[in-house]
């Protein structure tokens, strides 16, 4: 790490030098910009993912088809804070003991000295910029930014909020809560951190960037400007497809998970599912819609031909599948999150990579991507070959962990599911895209689940230390 740092402090100043020479506005520099841009909560309710009829997101749709489109990618860990602690450090929340919302990174022993992915960009000649959420709301890291929208300590701009609340009817429902509002999208803090992100994209700059710039909607609560809920009529809404005897193959930590007499209960109750539905089609239309302005601002700046694109959500979200809400499970509705990549030169438009691949795997690919030196701490794999040829062999699963000790495999065709105590599930998507099937006790199956247990992690760090009262619920 000291020697990283120490290179790079040359290369620094060698670069500098460089830029001093350069005409203004003329981008920069041998090596590419990085946009780093992140939904939160996002499924793969995507247009181009399929995920489900009706949705609606022109933008990443022509963002993925400008590049490589990953359609099977997993995140480290169902939950904003572990999913994204382990995307910038590169290291597993089963290494790191982040499994959950309230432990802050830089409190967990393995990874408080990490040099995160916006860190490592800045320490080889990059100017590190950030606006909205990257890393999770109560732990910003200042350490990876020269600068941060709106603030250094605060990573989003406030959004409206409805006079009277909730919207949805169910009493003491906090956050999770939807409806349209009548203001206008200028009011809402993403359109703000877009337009953040747009500005510096208009600006010339002497160095190259890593610009980081994080959506926060479809996170909860889904309030939305109304024409966004106009765009989805409750009419033409499609509700997924429940089996309702799903859980009873399920193991009982499983089945724990999916918490069936909590959200899931309260939205039937209060006939809310269809709304619920409505509302997060709505924000994730709000959200691509933010995409498009920062797109359509590279596109029209100096760094259109310069840029590699990276867009992510960090982890997905049930909506009654399994009988769950939110995320907080390792079935493919919570695990599966969107990934596309666009880098000059490399990928070529229309790419679909079917191969699983994690989050974790961005670090070692962007750093690979613009010429940095390769980091053995990072426990991803660069995923250039994917991007220069999506067919290419992949024999590496996607992992993700829940919790200690319980963890799901991702390869192409099977999801398997080890919880702490040692009972299973698995899945054959080739038969059985929904999960509905468990064939984890059948006999014939025990080959498929050996190949797979040898990607567990081997270990399961004890957890992080952790600060009660923040961090949840955003
Ligand atoms: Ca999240
Ligand atoms: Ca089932």
């Amino acid at each position: 790490m000291t020697q990283d740092l120490q290179i790079s402090r040359r290369e620094f100043i060698g670069t500098l030098g460089t830029a001093a020479l350069a005409p203004a506005f003329r981008p920069a520099p041998a090596r590419p910009n990085v946009l780093f841009i992140a939904i939160d909560d996002l499924n793969d309710w995507v247009g181009c993912l399929g995920g489900h009829p009706g949705t609606k997101t022109p933008h990443l749709d022509r963002l993925a088809g400008r590049g490589v489109l990953f359609t099977n990618a997993h995140c480290p860990a169902p939950l904003c804070n572990p999913s994204r602690a382990a995307l910038m450090t590169g290291v597993r929340p089963s290494t790191s003991g982040v499994y959950t919302n309230n432990q802050p990174m830089r409190k967990s022993p393995a990874i408080r000295d990490a040099v995160t992915l916006a860190q490592y960009f800045m320490a080889h000649g990059y100017r590190s910029q950030g606006g909205g959420k990257i890393f999770h709301g109560s732990f910003p890291d200042k350490e990876s930014w020269h600068e941060y929208f709106p603030s250094q300590s605060r990573n989003k701009p406030a959004d409206p909020v409805p006079e009277k609340m909730p919207l949805n009817g169910i009493p003491e429902t906090a956050h999770f809560d939807w409806g349209p509002l009548d203001v206008e999208d200028s009011q809402m803090g993403d359109t703000k951190v877009a337009d953040w992100a747009a500005g510096e994209l208009a600006k010339p700059h002497s160095q190259p960037f890593f610009m980081a710039c994080g959506i926060f909607r479809p996170h909860l609560p889904w309030y939305v400007p109304r024409k966004y809920f106009d765009l989805h009529p409750l009419e033409g809404v499609t509700l997924p497809n429940v089996k309702d005897d799903d859980l009873d193959d399920v193991p009982p930590i499983g089945r724990k998970f999916a918490k069936a007499d909590g959200d899931h209960r309260k939205v039937l109750e209060h006939k809310q599912w269809r709304n619920a539905v409505q509302a997060y089609l709505a924000s994730i239309t709000f959200a691509d819609a933010c995409v498009g302005r920062v797109i359509d601002a590279l596109d029209h700046s100096a760094y259109a031909e310069n840029t590699v694109v990276v867009l992510w959500s960090d982890h997905g979200w049930h909506l009654g599948e399994k009988l769950h809400w939110r995320k907080f499970a390792l079935w493919e509705e919570a695990t599966h999150n969107v990934l596309m990549a666009v880098a000059p030169g490399v990928t070529a438009p229309g790419g679909r990579c079917d191969r699983p691949v994690n989050l974790m795997d961005m670090y070692p690919t962007l750093i690979g991507l613009c010429g940095l030196p390769p980091r053995k701490e990072l426990e991803g794999v660069s995923l250039l070959p994917l991007l220069k040829d999506p067919k290419s062999e992949w024999p590496r699963p996607a992992v993700t962990t829940y919790l200690r000790g319980n963890h799901s495999v991702r390869s192409e065709r099977w999801r398997y599911i080890r919880y702490s105590d040692g009972t299973e599930e698995l899945y054959d998507h080739q038969s059985d895209e929904l999960e509905w099937h468990n064939l984890a006790g059948k006999p014939d199956y025990a080959g498929v689940k050996a190949e797979l247990s040898r990607w567990l992690p081997k270990t399961n760090a004890p957890d992080s230390i952790v600060e009660k009262g923040r961090g949840e619920g955003e």
